[in-house]
């Protein structure tokens, strides 16, 4: 290791050395508080306020023996300055990001909680979905062509490039699901399920080209794992964190990133019974649609060039890439690495039924997704078949 990680003991002595944190005095109170699947977080209580550190590990913290370029740190620290700038408001603000360490210390948020967490738990955040639609367009307008201009946008993708997470994410997303693979864990009871979905010719179709569109569309400087667990809530507000996989990219991933965690959220709520929880959760797909329409629109006016396609083809441009990734993003959790909550802290029993629901459902955005632009008749669709 040829960095020093930090611990809860060394946490203080670490900021009384950085300069861009001596406005927060000396820090008394420390706790980790990391439960993903690659890094340290420390929630550091000082003088003068709360922050959070966190450090990058050079490795995948759940599977120490898969190495991870700790470089994602300062990628994470750059793309969260961009996106402070382009949608106030809607990330956590950061403070320090040293090379050296592979630590950024940003805002501590520990009165807001993760939305994963709430929704299984049958939770309604009213706002957020929508305000998560808005973060997406103000992310997608500001870093792209619209808010940039030509050479702007090829300045600024020159230094945000992300191959290595990147190469994750075509991996664990596109392709692992869709072949045998090591990382894939399948309960007996579903074999037959992910057969008949990862083998369905029209499946792979689709799912090849997001993988290519995920691959090429180098549009803006997206989120690029925004699933639930990567937003806090509280009454009032939603901040997307956890920027380390930002990548010039598809538009439509981010909210299909959502898309496909609300079926998660729905799947879970349905196999407890849950029907009205399920309704809801689906429900903010259009939510997340309407915020990132509006806003977008909103912005449009101001782009750099006026010549540029009309609105209304980028926009269901977005929303038809947007479709496939949220199936693409709802299969992953049920076959391969890295499962979620929603459906892993399931019984086996209602698990078994969960992951089918799940496939079925993303087999159907991925085969019939509807028209261009209308989430809410197609994601009630997903409805319909979750419950079946
Ligand atoms: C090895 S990283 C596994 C997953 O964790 C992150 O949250 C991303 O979703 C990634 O695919
Ligand atoms: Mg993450």
């Amino acid at each position: 290791m040829s960095y020093e990680l930090l611990t809860v003991e060394t946490v203080a002595g670490y900021v009384a050395t950085r300069p861009a944190l001596a406005s927060f005095g000396a820090v008394s109170q420390v706790r980790e508080v990391g439960d993903g699947n690659l890094n340290l977080v420390f929630v550091a209580v000082a003088e003068r306020g709360g922050l959070v550190l966190k450090q990058a590990l050079p490795y995948v913290r759940v599977d120490p023996t898969w190495p991870i370029t700790p470089e994602r740190n300062g990628i994470e620290g750059r793309a969260l300055r961009v996106h402070n700038r382009v949608a106030p408001g809607l990330v956590p603000e950061i403070y320090d990001a040293d090379p050296d360490r592979h630590v950024i210390a940003i805002e501590d948020l520990s009165d807001h909680r993760v939305w994963r967490g709430a929704l299984n738990e049958g939770l309604r955040h009213e706002g957020v979905a929508a305000a998560l639609g808005r973060y997406v367009a103000r992310v997608a307008f500001g870093t792209s062509v619209f808010g940039l201009g030509a050479k702007g946008h090829k300045a600024a993708l020159t230094t945000a490039t992300n191959p290595e997470l990147c190469e994750i994410t075509e991996d664990l997303v596109f392709t692992e699901p869709y072949i045998t693979h090591e990382h894939n864990r399948i309960l007996p009871a579903n074999v037959a399920d992910v057969a008949a979905y990862a083998n369905d010719p029209d499946v792979r179709a689709a799912i090849g080209a997001a993988k290519l569109a995920f691959l090429t569309h180098a549009e803006a400087l997206i989120h690029g794992d925004l699933h639930t667990g990567s937003v806090l809530v509280r009454d009032g507000s939603a901040r997307a964190f956890d920027v380390e996989f930002a990548f010039y990219g598809p538009v439509g991933f981010d909210l299909g990133a959502l898309w496909g965690n609300y079926a998660l959220a729905a799947a879970r709520a349905v196999v407890l019974g849950d029907d009205a929880h399920a309704a809801w959760v689906l429900a903010q797909a259009e939510e997340t649609w309407r915020g990132f329409a509006e806003e977008f629109t909103r912005l449009w006016p101001g782009r750099a060039d006026p010549r540029i396609i009309g609105l209304d083809s980028w926009l269901a441009q977005v929303y038809a890439d947007a479709v496939p990734f949220a199936a693409a993003k709802a299969a992953r959790r049920v076959i391969g690495f890295s499962a979620v909550s929603d459906i892993e802290s399931l019984p086996e029993d209602l698990r078994v039924r969960a992951v089918r629901s799940v496939l079925a459902g993303a087999r159907l955005l991925l085969t019939a997704p509807g028209p261009r632009g209308e989430p809410k008749p197609l994601f009630e669709r997903v409805g319909q078949v979750l419950a079946e």
